[in-house]
């Protein structure tokens, strides 16, 4: 098991007995780039995960090693700052967040690796930032909440990543529950549990291999626009105090105003909160037909209106939707490559992937990875799993 490895690595570089604690990816089955506008996501938490060892060291320093990447990076624990180094980031971005909050890290050991693909848009960050924080909250005794926990590792996305991203993702991370997805309200943070019944449908991700590199500054400048579609209907509407306020005819009647392509922007968001309206509805009625034709629609709002997808992830859609057993395909996550979710009938999975793989190859001469997923709880650590 990857934890025990992970463990083992651990006590081979450190010597110690470490905390192991388990920290998944995610994916979202609806709402997409809604969660920086206070609105509505379905995201589940998903059996790719990143395993954490850490241990208190009885020094001032922090020590951290990337089992993956088989890489160390030490600094003293006063002397957090941002570095040059990508993965350390991450972790550095949380301990810097429980030093805001007034509270002294002690040095701490940290040994972590896992099988989030990276750049898949399944938030391989989150989960490490989220694995981090609650290794971190449990060691130091500091009773933080979950939901605490999940705005630490947001802002360390934010001051240590350069990303403005929503909540959305460590969110998922944090608050997953088997077999089901969670809707979250991302104004008032409240969430509801949905059941997905997963024996008989699957959520499979593919790949489409292509890392968005224009993600974070593209990413930045789509949070920009909408807050620039937002100020121009507070001029006119003072009660619209985000997206999740206006209506299509309010932006209609002053896209001149705010250009084309914000407005663009800014219907695909309204839109888009309404279709996670109605996918959870159709959910609920066990209705997957319905649901597929949302997650459809959202595709074609990321890639005409939000202009967020790629040629890739749009052949992979549209090699999806002539599938038998296919209910449901479009892009997940930030945009510029990751994967597309799928939602398939059990009985169809193989060969969906084996008729999506062909496609690929054929169509753009790329290998396809494919990812059947399970819903999982989020993050906890080992003894808290096997108890479960
Ligand atoms: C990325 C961000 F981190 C999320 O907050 C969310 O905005 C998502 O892109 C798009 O829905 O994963």
């Amino acid at each position: 098991m990857l934890s025990q490895a992970v463990a083992a690595t651990f006590r081979q570089h450190f010597g110690s007995t470490p905390l192991v604690v388990r920290a998944p990816g995610r994916v979202n089955l609806i709402g997409e780039h809604t969660d920086y506008n206070q609105g509505f996501v379905l995201p589940a938490a998903v059996d790719k995960e990143i395993y954490f060892a850490v241990a208190l060291n009885n020094t001032t320093d922090i020590n951290l090693y990337s089992s993956d990447l088989q890489e160390a990076l030490s600094l003293p624990a006063a002397d957090v700052h941002r570095t040059d180094t990508q993965w350390a980031n991450y972790l550095l971005g949380v301990v810097a967040q429980f030093q805001q909050r007034g509270l002294t890290v002690p040095g701490f050991d940290c040994v972590f690796g896992g099988t989030v693909p990276i750049g898949a848009g399944m938030s391989s960050s989150a989960a490490v930032e989220c694995g981090l924080a609650f290794a971190l909250n449990h060691l130091m005794h500091t009773n933080l909440d979950r939901m605490t926990l999940a705005h630490m590792g947001q802002k360390a996305e934010h001051e240590y990543a350069g990303v403005k991203s929503g909540l959305m993702d460590q969110f998922a991370s944090l608050f997953g529950r088997a077999g089901q997805v969670v809707r979250l309200d991302c104004r008032s943070l409240e969430y509801e549990y949905f059941p997905f019944d997963t024996s008989t449908t699957r959520i499979v991700l593919c790949n489409s291999g292509v890392k968005h590199s224009l993600a974070s500054s593209e990413y930045n400048t789509r949070r920009q626009e909408c807050e620039h579609g937002v100020a121009v209907l507070q001029k006119h509407y003072p009660q619209v105090q985000s997206l999740r306020d206006a209506t299509p005819a309010q932006l209609q009647a002053h896209q001149a105003e705010m250009g084309d392509v914000v407005y663009q922007r800014c219907l695909y968001v309204v839109q888009e909160n309404e279709r996670v309206d109605v996918a959870c509805r159709a959910l609920l009625a066990g209705d997957l037909a319905n649901f597929g034709q949302q997650m459809y629609a959202s595709h074609a709002g990321l890639r005409d209106q939000y202009q967020v997808s790629c040629r890739e992830l749009d052949i992979l859609v549209e090699a999806a939707r002539s599938l038998p057993g296919v209910y449901g395909a479009r892009m997940m996550g930030g945009g510029f490559g990751g994967c597309t979710i799928n939602l398939v009938a059990v009985d169809q999975v193989d060969q969906f992937v084996e008729k999506m793989t062909a496609a690929y190859q054929e169509q753009l001469g790329l290998k396809l990875e494919t990812y059947q997923t399970t819903i999982v709880y989020g993050v906890g650590t080992m003894e808290a799993v096997a108890s479960k």
